[in-house]
C-alpha cells in the first residue's frame, strides 16, 4: 500500500525535486536557475499527479466495492483546457505548491502557461461535457466520461497579415501528458466492414482500442472521477507475414490506418457530410466504451442482464455516439445470446439522449450505403428496429388516417408541400435538392406516407433514391429519456424536429438547462472576485452551493461595495490588456467598456451583425466633430472564435473583423474611443482571461437558433452584462437577473418563422444605418473590396442571399439596445449594481444543479461519497 503524498510545503518541494530529477530527467544541479518553465512545469505536474492518482485509486476501488449504479457519459468531445491549476485548486494545495515552487525560484502562474490546452472539442458541447464530469466528481456521483484520445485536437488558428484564418495542427501531446494514465492492459477489439452470415458478423478489419484514464478531481471531496479516452492501435503491432513477404511498407501502412481513427478531431461543429472516418471514430469509441462497461457488469453480475439498467446508464451527448443503440443490441444479442425483445427492453432502459441543436444540417444522417458497408451487422439491426417500430405504429396511424379522411375526404390529387427553405451554408454543403423528375409519381399509400415521418431510415430529400439513417430518431426510439439543453430549446424540439415522437411518448421528453462549473469559471479564473465574495458572504463554501450567491443581492446598492467590485473588474481588464498586448501587439486602454463576443464563428451567432454595428459606430466617430466625439462612450470590442475550415461565410466574417480592426485601431481620429481586437486561437485558456474582464458580452443569436449557450452563464457569474436576444439560456438568465437588467432586443422565436416564410419577400425596411455599414463593407473602406461583396449580399441582396438569420430586420433594434448600453455605462453605479445582480443570480447555472437533475430525473444515480482516509 502506498503512503498518501504529503501536503507539507517542504515535503512537496522535495517531491517536486524528485520528480524533476527522475521523471523529467533534469539534474538537480540545474535548479533553480538552469531550467526552462516547461521542464519545471512537468516536474510539478508529475508531483501533483501523485496526489490525484492516490485519491483516484481510493475512489475507484471504493466504487467498485460498493457497486452502485454508474452513469457513463458518452461524448465524442471533451474540451478540458488546462489541468494543473484546476487540479491544485481542487486538491486545495494551491498555497502549498505556490510556496514549494517559489522556493525553487519559480511562480506557479508562469508554470501554468507552460501547459498545453487539451482541446479535444469544438466548442459548447465539448466544454459542457468537461463541466459535467467536474460536477459529477464534486457531487460524488459514480460515473465516468468516455471519449476519444485524439492525437490532434481542435486546430490552432493563426491570423495572417491579411486578416485571414489559417489552420495549424494542434500538436498537444508533444511534451507528454502528465494528466493521463495509460492502460496498456485495458484494450478491446473493434471490428469494421466484412460480412454478415446468418446474423453472424465477420469483420473485415479489426483495430484495438487502448484505454487512457484521466483523473477528474472533485472539489471539497476526496472523490476523483475518471475520464476514459480510447486510442486506436493496430491489433498486432505489425503484420509479421507481410514482413516475411518483404512487404515492409504494407505492414507500416496497416499501422497508420488503425491509428488514423483516433488521429484528429473533426473541426466542424455544424456539418460534416457523410465522412466515413467520422462514423468510424464514433463507432470506435462507442464500442470500446460499451464493451468495457458490459465487461465490468458481467464480472459482478454474470448473465443477470435484466439488472443492467439498474447498474448502468449511458448518456449520449448529441447524435455522435448514437450508434450505441445498435451496438448495445449487438453485444446483448450476438455476444451474450439474449433474444431480441429482451435485449431491446434492456437497451431502451439503459440509454438516454441529449440533443444540442435544431439546425437540420447538424443532425447526423448517415447514408445506408456508408453505414451498411462499415457496420453491416449494425445496419441489419437498425433495419429491424425501424421495421418493428413502424409496425408498432400501424394501428395508430391507420386510425389517424381514417379520422383525417372522415373530416377531410381525400382530394383526387394531393397538393405538393411547399419547398423548405434552408440556409445558404447548408445548401452549399448539401447541394440543391433533387427536383422531382416526373410529376406523375405513383400515388403513395396514405398509411405508408404517414408512417414514413417516423422512419429511422428515410429517403434523402436532396437525392432521390438515397436512403439515410436518421441518428437522432434512432436515439429517440432507443432511449428512455430525451432532453434539450435550455427551456426554450426543449420546447422547440417538441414542436419541431421531434414533434411526431413527442406526441407518441410525451413522458420521454425532458429539459435539462445547461450549467457550467463555478470552480473553473468563477473561483479559479477570477480569484479577486472570489475573494470578495468569500469575504462578503462570510463563507468559502459557495463554489459547491452556488445559490449562496443570492446573498450578494443586498449589497448591490452599497456604494463602498460597488467600488470594490469595480476595482476587481478593472484589475482583470488590465491583466487581459497585458495578455492581448503580448499576443497580438495591440495596445488597449483599460478604462473603456470591454465588450466581448467569443464563440465559434457562425452566421446564426451573428458576429457579422456585431461587426456591422461597429462599422457604423466607426462611421459616426469619423463624421463627428471633435466636440461631438467627446460624447462617445469609449469601447474596446473583442472577438474570438474559430471558423470551420470549409465554412465559406464564416471565414469571410473572420477576415472582415480583422480588417476592421486594422483600420480602426490605426486611425488617429478614433484614438481610444474605439478598438477592435480579434484574439487569435480562442480556446479555454483565452476564455479564462477574457470572461473575468468582460463588462458586456454579446449573446445575439437569431431567436430560436442557439440551443442554450454556456458562455452566457460564465459571463453572468463574473458580473458581465448581457446584450442579447430572447434565445437559449438567455431567457432563463433574464428570469434570474430581471429582464430589465439585460439589454434585450430583436425578434423573438415566435416571430422568426413568419418573417422567413412570408414577410421577408416584401420586407424593405432597411435601416439607413444598416445600409451605410453594408456600403462600407462594399466600398473598400476595409480593403478586400471584391472579397467582401458576397458577404454584403448575404444579408442585403435578396436575390443572392436570403438573410436567413435576420441580420437586417434585427439591426435597428440592436442599435437601440447598444445606445442603451452606452447610456447605462455612463452611470457607473447603476452598471455596477446590475453587475452584482448578475453574479448574485447565477446560482442556477452551476453545472452541479444540472447534474443533480440528470442524476435524479434521468439517471437514477445517487452519490457515493468516498470516506476520507
Ligand atoms: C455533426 C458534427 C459535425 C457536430 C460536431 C459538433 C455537430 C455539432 C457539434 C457541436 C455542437 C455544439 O457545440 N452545440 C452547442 O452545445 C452547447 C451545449 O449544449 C449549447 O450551449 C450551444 O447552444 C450549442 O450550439
Amino acid at each position: 500500500a502506498s503512503a498518501k503524498p504529503s501536503t507539507d510545503p517542504s515535503a512537496v518541494q522535495a517531491d517536486v525535486l524528485q520528480n524533476l530529477e527522475y521523471v523529467v530527467g533534469a539534474p538537480s544541479s540545474k535548479i533553480p536557475n538552469g531550467l526552462d518553465a516547461s521542464s519545471v512545469y512537468r516536474g510539478v505536474a508529475a508531483s501533483v499527479r501523485e496526489h490525484l492518482i492516490d485519491a483516484f485509486n481510493r475512489t475507484q476501488d471504493y466504487w467498485s466495492e460498493k457497486d452502485p449504479k454508474f452513469v457513463y457519459y458518452l461524448s465524442a468531445e471533451f474540451l478540458m483546457g488546462r489541468s494543473l491549476m484546476n487540479a491544485v485548486q481542487n486538491l486545495e494545495l494551491t498555497d502549498t505548491y505556490s510556496q514549494a515552487v517559489k522556493q525553487l525560484g519559480y511562480d506557479l502562474e508562469t508554470l501554468r502557461d507552460a501547459e498545453q490546452n487539451a482541446a479535444l472539442g469544438n466548442g459548447g458541447l465539448g466544454r459542457l461535457a468537461a463541466c459535467f464530469i467536474d460536477s459529477m466528481a464534486t457531487l460524488n456521483l459514480p460515473g465516468w466520461g468516455y471519449g476519444i484520445r485524439y492525437k490532434y485536437g481542435m486546430f490552432k488558428q493563426a491570423i495572417d497579415e491579411k486578416g485571414y484564418q489559417q489552420e495549424l495542427p494542434d500538436i498537444w501531446l508533444s511534451n507528454g501528458n502528465p494528466w493521463e494514465i495509460p492502460r496498456p492492459d485495458i484494450t478491446f477489439k473493434i471490428g469494421f466492414y466484412g460480412s454478415v452470415d446468418n446474423f453472424k458478423w465477420s469483420p473485415g478489419e479489426t483495430v484495438l482500442a487502448k484505454a487512457y484514464d484521466n483523473p477528474i478531481p472533485g472539489f471539497k471531496t476526496p472523490t476523483v472521477g475518471n475520464l476514459r479516452l480510447w486510442e486506436a492501435l493496430p491489433v498486432a503491432e505489425f503484420d509479421l507475414s507481410a514482413f516475411n513477404e518483404g512487404k515492409y511498407d504494407k505492414a507500416v501502412e496497416e499501422r497508420r490506418k488503425a491509428e488514423d481513427i483516433s488521429a484528429v478531431l473533426y473541426p466542424n461543429d455544424a456539418t460534416e457530410y457523410g465522412k466515413e472516418l467520422r462514423l468510424k471514430q464514433q463507432f470506435f469509441f462507442v464500442s470500446a466504451s460499451l464493451q468495457d462497461a458490459v465487461a465490468r457488469f458481467k464480472a459482478k453480475h454474470g448473465d443477470n442482464w435484466q439488472l443492467l439498467p439498474e447498474k448502468a446508464v449511458f448518456q449520449m451527448n448529441d447524435t455522435h455516439p448514437t450508434i450505441a443503440v445498435a451496438e448495445l443490441m449487438r453485444l446483448l444479442i450476438d455476444e451474450q445470446s439474449l433474444d431480441w425483445d429482451t435485449a431491446w427492453g434492456i437497451t431502451q432502459k439503459t440509454l438516454a439522449f441529449t440533443n444540442h441543436t435544431v439546425m437540420p444540417e447538424a443532425l447526423e444522417k448517415w447514408p445506408v450505403k456508408v453505414l451498411g458497408k462499415l457496420l453491416p451487422r449494425h445496419m441489419e439491426i437498425i433495419d429491424k428496429i425501424d421495421q418493428i417500430w413502424k409496425d408498432s405504429l400501424k394501428e395508430k396511424v391507420l386510425a389517424q388516417v381514417e379520422e383525417m379522411h372522415k373530416k377531410n375526404p381525400p382530394k383526387p390529387k394531393a397538393a405538393k408541400p411547399l419547398k423548405k427553405e434552408v440556409p445558404l451554408a447548408a445548401k452549399a454543403e448539401a447541394g440543391e435538392p433533387a427536383e422531382d423528375e416526373d410529376e406523375e409519381e405513383e400515388e403513395e399509400d396514405p398509411v405508408e406516407a404517414a408512417l414514413n415521418k417516423y422512419g429511422i431510415i428515410t429517403e434523402n430529400p436532396w437525392e432521390k433514391g438515397v436512403k439515410l439513417v436518421n441518428m437522432a430518431y434512432l436515439a429517440v426510439v432507443g432511449s428512455k429519456a430525451v432532453n434539450g439543453v435550455a427551456a426554450i430549446h426543449s420546447d422547440i424540439i417538441k414542436r419541431t424536429i421531434f414533434k411526431d415522437f413527442y406526441e407518441l411518448a410525451p413522458h420521454k421528453f425532458q429539459n435539462k438547462t445547461n450549467g457550467v462549473t463555478p470552480r473553473r469559471w468563477l473561483a479559479w479564473c477570477n480569484p479577486g472576485l472570489a475573494a470578495l465574495i468569500t469575504e462578503t458572504l462570510g463563507t468559502d463554501t459557495w463554489p459547491n452551493d452556488l445559490n449562496l450567491l443570492t446573498g450578494l443581492r443586498k449589497h448591490a446598492d452599497d456604494k463602498e461595495f460597488q467600488k470594490k467590485w469595480r476595482a476587481i473588474k478593472h484589475e482583470n481588464k488590465a491583466k487581459l490588456a497585458a495578455k492581448i498586448k503580448a499576443r497580438t501587439g495591440v495596445d488597449l486602454p483599460t478604462d473603456p467598456l470591454y465588450d466581448i463576443q467569443i464563440k465559434r464563428i457562425h452566421e446564426y451567432k451573428r458576429q457579422y451583425m456585431n461587426i456591422l454595428s461597429i462599422i457604423y459606430r466607426y462611421h459616426q466617430l469619423k463624421t463627428a466633430s471633435p466636440e461631438e466625439r467627446k460624447k462617445f462612450v469609449p469601447r474596446v470590442t473583442i472577438f474570438g472564435g474559430k471558423a470551420a475550415s470549409a465554412y465559406y461565410m464564416a471565414k469571410k466574417i473572420v477576415r472582415l473583423i480583422n480588417r476592421v480592426g486594422m483600420v480602426v485601431n490605426n486611425d488617429p481620429d478614433v484614438k481610444d474611443l474605439l478598438k477592435v481586437v480579434f484574439v487569435p486561437d480562442y480556446n479555454v485558456d483565452w476564455a479564462e482571461a477574457l470572461i473575468p474582464a468582460a463588462e458586456l458580452c454579446q449573446q445575439i443569436s437569431t431567436a430560436g437558433t442557439e440551443a442554450s449557450g454556456t458562455s452566457n452563464m460564465k459571463f453572468q457569474m463574473n458580473g458581465c452584462l448581457i446584450i442579447g436576444t430572447m434565445d437559449g439560456a438567455n431567457i432563463e438568465i433574464a428570469e434570474e437577473v430581471g429582464k430589465e437588467n439585460l439589454f434585450i432586443f430583436g425578434m423573438d422565436e415566435s416571430e422568426v418563422p413568419a418573417w422567413r416564410e412570408s414577410k421577408r419577400a416584401e420586407w424593405k425596411d432597411y435601416d439607413p444605418r444598416f445600409v451605410k455599414a453594408i456600403e462600407m463593407v462594399r466600398d473598400g473602406t476595409f480593403g478586400d473590396k471584391e472579397y467582401f461583396q458576397d458577404l454584403a449580399d448575404s444579408v442585403y441582396d435578396m436575390k443572392k442571399g436570403n438573410d436567413w438569420f435576420l441580420v437586417a430586420p434585427d439591426f435597428a433594434d440592436y442599435l437601440r439596445a447598444q445606445e442603451e448600453v452606452d447610456k447605462v455605462y455612463l452611470d457607473q453605479d447603476e452598471w455596477t449594481r446590475r453587475s452584482i445582480l448578475y453574479t448574485a443570480g447565477s446560482g442556477f447555472f452551476s453545472s452541479d444543479r444540472t447534474i443533480k437533475q440528470y442524476a435524479d430525473e434521468i439517471w437514477d444515480v445517487v452519490p457515493v461519497p468516498v470516506p476520507s482516509s
